[in-house]
């Protein structure tokens, strides 16, 4: 697909998130996609992840920052299709001017009620085992958030400054 075509992501918007190191993308996914989410989501929390890797439970502490689950997309053909969706593969292709993407993984990041913790400032690229500079997250929000409930934040260009140590 040619990206000036793309109704996704034109160049105007490539030139921002390489200028910036984000994007904010809405016309990847339906309002009825993140309710279907945010419903899977809330019956996996409620009986269990069978097929994920559960990454909680460890560390107390630090899981007043999140809880951690991993490949949810084994848990079920239903989920399985939010995140291979083309469009979003589609977008990453074309924000990494790539002939082609591939999935590292999903990654549900769990924020606990009431006594819990900010996320640190990160880059998320020492976290993962790879060199690619193309690499990005898709980070997608299944409650209405803001600065008070803990949307996520950017500091733009600071892709650039290279990739730091991890930060916890
Ligand atoms: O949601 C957050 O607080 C942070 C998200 C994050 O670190 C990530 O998506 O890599």
């Amino acid at each position: 697909m040619n990206a000036a075509k793309s109704p996704l992501v034109d160049q105007e918007k490539i030139r921002f998130y390489e200028e910036n190191g984000f994007l904010r993308l809405e016309e990847c996914l339906t309002s009825e996609d993140v309710e279907d989410l945010r419903n899977l989501v809330e019956r996996y929390v409620k009986s269990g992840f069978k097929r994920a890797i559960v990454q909680y439970g460890r560390n107390p502490e630090y899981d007043k920052v999140f809880h951690q689950v991993v490949n949810v997309w084994r848990e079920s053909e239903d989920f399985r299709r939010h995140v291979f969706n083309p469009r979003l593969a589609e977008a990453a292709r074309l924000l990494s001017r790539s002939r082609a993407v591939r999935l590292w993984h999903d990654h549900l990041l769990i924020k606990p009620p009431k006594d819990s913790k900010p996320t640190t400032w990160h880059q998320d690229l020492p976290y993962w085992p790879m060199r690619e500079e193309g690499a990005l997250s898709c980070w997608i929000p299944l409650q209405d958030v803001d600065e008070r409930n803990g949307t996520i934040m950017f500091i733009p260009g600071s892709h650039r400054v290279g990739r730091l140590p991890p930060s916890t």
